[in-house]
């Protein structure tokens, strides 16, 4: 079957068994090899993580937590968890960490279950002003329980307005603010959150998701100071394992923990969360900081090359790993754009902006991210060569097997999975 996707010894026996499901992963991996990879929240986790992904840990039922659990044969995956829980500690500067959160909606709703009761009140950013499903969309738990009102950005600054938020807090006086967004390019100020939380008597819960790996790099300023709790996932620029954690103030402990097990979830996936302490392990490196920091300013590269092709970056510009940009100069919708930019091999997303006078299945805007290209070795030179072919795949869809050309030979340049071995 040629490479692996694996770093076990397993791929063989895969291949030879289920060659169907095998050559689904071979495929998926020249998939992600053979092109731009810019969707913000994806990443290029390390062989080390994906090793820790594949090992027996999966077999194993843990329910509970390390020293308190409800099966026999834990002293191993204890032992993981335990480890995992002192460097996400560590590493954040938190007062306590759950790492059993199977994602970030999971973390979420944990968060939820230990702060709020169904029909209580809670402040967020809308969902299409950059927002996520779990922070009151009609469709999720959280709108469906809870009596979610929202904050937006501003028509003009394309900003939040703390003085709106304030203003909010103060009519509608929330039990749980949250601040954190999946398509905000800047950062949040986290201290006039805990400012207005404090006001109203707020639990201030930040979904860290999509900077957490950015905090982790010492990149942009930490939300654990002024949070309550922290909810994130552990695979978008942390580059870590699928999966969610929180961190929260040590007088909160029980309440997540129990709010996470058993209130949310049974068994933990103890493969998951060794890879979690695996990324942990490695976004303590110096390595990883110069990491965090290149993603940035390969996000500001692009998104100024973006701006010169006539794609305006909504706020615009970055101070993070994504640019969100608005199409409507350049008369393409977000949803032609990303087919577009698929035939050329270059996979991004089309996204809503604020005040989109588009649908959300079609949108006016498009969402990239520089984690994966960045893990991949490219920089601000490559940016500015990624922008233009965005440019002309988005403007000029004819040209996209020209544009796809040139992807491959970029890509060849900065192989994705460069040590990945042959022929296991
Ligand atoms: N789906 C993630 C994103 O792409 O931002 C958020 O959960």
């Amino acid at each position: 079957m040629g490479e692996s996707p694996f770093w076990g010894p397993d791929f063989e026996q895969l291949s030879a068994e289920d060659p169907e499901i095998a050559g689904i992963l071979l495929s998926e991996l020249d998939r992600a090899r053979g092109g731009l990879q810019l969707i913000a929240s994806e990443n290029f986790t390390s062989p080390a993580v994906l090793a820790a992904l594949g090992s027996t840990l999966s077999n194993k039922y843990a329910e509970g937590y390390p020293g308190k659990r409800y099966y026999g044969g834990c002293a191993e995956v204890d032992k993981a968890e335990v480890i995992g829980i002192e460097r996400a500690k560590q590493l954040f500067g938190a007062e306590h960490a759950n790492l059993q959160p199977h994602s970030g909606a999971s973390a979420n709703l944990a968060a939820y279950g230990a702060f709020v009761k169904p029909g209580e009140t809670v402040l967020a950013m809308s969902l299409p002003h950059g927002g996520h499903l779990t922070h009151g969309s009609k469709v999720n738990f959280s709108g469906k329980w809870f009596e979610v009102v929202s904050y937006g950005v501003r028509e003009d600054t394309e900003t939040i307005d703390y003085d709106e938020v304030r203003a909010i807090a103060l009519q509608h006086r929330p039990r749980l603010i949250i601040c954190g967004a999946t398509a905000y390019p800047r950062l949040i100020d986290f201290a006039a959150f805990r400012q207005i939380a404090d006001e109203v008597g707020a639990i201030l819960m930040v979904d860290a998701a999509h900077f957490i790996g950015l905090v982790a790099g010492k990149a942009i300023p930490s939300p654990v100071p002024y949070a309550d709790v922290v909810t994130f996932t552990t695979h978008k620029v942390l580059r870590g394992p699928r999966g969610g954690m929180v961190l929260c103030k040590a007088e909160h402990a029980a309440a997540i923990d129990k709010a996470v097990f058993p209130m949310m979830q049974g068994g933990p996936l103890m493969h998951a969360v060794a890879a979690k302490a695996v990324a942990l392990k490695e976004a303590m490196s110096p390595d990883y900081q110069s990491y965090a920091a290149q993603v940035i300013r390969n996000a500001q590269a692009l998104s100024a090359e973006l701006a010169a092709q006539g794609m305006r970056p909504v706020s615009g510009g970055t101070d993070t790993h994504l640019a969100l940009i608005d199409l409507r100069g350049v008369g393409v919708t977000g949803a032609d754009a990303e087919v577009r930019c698929d035939a050329a091999r270059i996979t991004l997303n089309k996204n809503a902006i604020p005040y989109d006078p588009q649908p959300p299945t079609v949108g006016s805007g498009i969402r990239v991210g520089t984690p994966s290209v960045t893990t991949q070795g490219m920089g601000e030179a490559e940016m500015a060569v990624i922008g233009r072919l965005i440019g002309t795949a988005v403007t000029n869809p004819a040209a996209a097997a020209a544009v796809a050309d040139e992807v491959s030979d970029l890509v060849a340049r900065f192989p994705a999975y460069a040590q990945t071995p042959v022929g296991v």
